[in-house]
């Protein structure tokens, strides 16, 4: 069949599962064409089955902001009958299942009919989308899409909680191509980071308030009086300052290591020993899900999607947010002793292979397929 997808091209969760489920659909034989305002992160356009339309947005003096979701329409409109999309599938509410719904309109002039496929992915709902500025718009593109999908249950359920939702949403969970963790990495030489006897911790994100990652600072400072280790702090975000701060006058300057962005997430985590994730809200946690299929355990919060992916005694443990010294303890029973360490590493590599992309491509194939036989 043939798609357009359209997501943010950033660091961001959705953006990646976005990018990976169509380089999977691509590589299945659909025909997948990317929509957004640059090209995605990790998307390699080296296939014949996939295409990358870029939205340009005209700067005009008269706009205090631009209207990017005006340009996406538009752009949808084009690209759709110009290589004959059939179908749309928008990650993340805002804006692209509101600008999505108005390209189905525009289209249904040419004598078009495209349905369109919603996921949320967590902020579009539990902290943007549930704004009032935004809540009638992300409610009404919600209840308009022809197929909902939520990334966890926890998320569906946020979803009912919070608008006011007409529609059937269909879990399907985020995933992970496992085939690229059945083999070690030949460069995974944890000796260029940390000396032998030193444990690795690692955590990634955007370093947002939600991501609460001055928690992940105080949980390592304590975890470091204990057990000898390093921290690689992965990202770049609002919050990285004052943690890096904090954590240089804690005296953790030379045990941690802040590397920014980074494209090289699995040759970081393949010599980690324990992910840190102790985020305020986190409607999957994509990050945790790499993690584990690298065979890193996690400590993470419980909150929100988090226990669907970490279960809590088998690949890591959850904790209330906020509770650093819970955090810490359950950080060192895992690291403490070899055997145990292994225990956890292996448990979280099984626990990743229940996300693998060839149990959920499928899903959203057979969701397509059958919104495609009734539109
Ligand atoms: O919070 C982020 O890292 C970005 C955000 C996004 O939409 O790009 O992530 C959300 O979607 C991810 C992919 O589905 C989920 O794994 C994250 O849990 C979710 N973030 C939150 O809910 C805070």
């Amino acid at each position: 069949m043939k798609l357009a997808i359209v997501c943010y091209p950033t660091f961001g969760g959705s953006g990646v599962v976005a990018t990976m489920l169509g380089t999977a659909l691509a590589e299945r034989g659909h025909e997948v064409h990317f929509v957004t305002y640059k090209q995605p992160v990790r998307l390699e356009l080296l296939s014949r089955n996939i295409f990358f339309h870029e939205v340009n947005v005209e700067e005009y003096p008269l706009f205090h902001y631009q209207p990017y979701d005006l340009a996406l329409s538009s752009k949808l409109v084009n690209v759709v009958q110009e290589y004959g999309i059939e179908l749309l599938h928008v990650h993340y509410a805002i804006p692209h299942a509101y600008a999505g719904y108005m390209a189905q309109q525009m289209l249904k002039d040419h004598g078009i009919t495209l349905p369109m496929v919603t996921t949320l992915h967590g902020t579009d709902i539990t902290l943007v989308g549930n704004h009032p500025v935004y809540k009638p718009s992300v409610t009404f593109s919600i209840n308009h899409s022809d197929v909902v999908t939520s990334v966890s249950a926890s998320l569906k359920n946020d979803t009912i909680e919070l608008f006011d939702i007409t529609k059937h949403i269909d879990v399907v969970p985020n995933f992970i191509d496992m085939s690229q963790y059945k083999t070690e990495f030949k460069d995974c030489d944890r000796t260029i980071m940390a000396f032998p006897q030193e444990r690795i911790i690692t955590h990634i994100s955007n370093m947002r308030p939600v991501k609460r990652i001055m928690d992940v600072v105080k949980v390592f400072e304590k975890i470091e009086k204990e057990i000898p280790s390093i921290l690689i702090m992965v990202g770049d975000g609002p919050e990285r300052f004052a943690a890096e701060e904090y954590a240089n006058k804690a005296g953790l300057k030379l045990k941690i290591k802040w590397v920014g962005n980074s494209t090289e997430i699995d040759r970081i985590l393949c010599f980690s020993d324990l992910f840190l994730l102790p985020s305020e809200k986190e409607s999957f946690g994509l990050a945790a899900l790499e993690a584990m299929a690298n065979r890193t355990p996690v400590i993470s919060t419980n909150t929100g999607g988090l226990p669907e992916v970490n279960e809590d005694g088998v690949s890591g443990f959850t904790c209330s947010v906020g509770d650093i010294d819970g955090m810490a303890a359950k950080a060192i029973k895992i690291l403490q002793e070899d055997h145990v360490l292994d225990t956890f590493k292996n448990a979280a590599f099984a626990k990743a292979e229940q996300y693998d992309i060839l149990k959920i491509i499928p899903q959203y194939e057979k969701l397509y397929e059958t919104v495609l036989a009734s539109s």
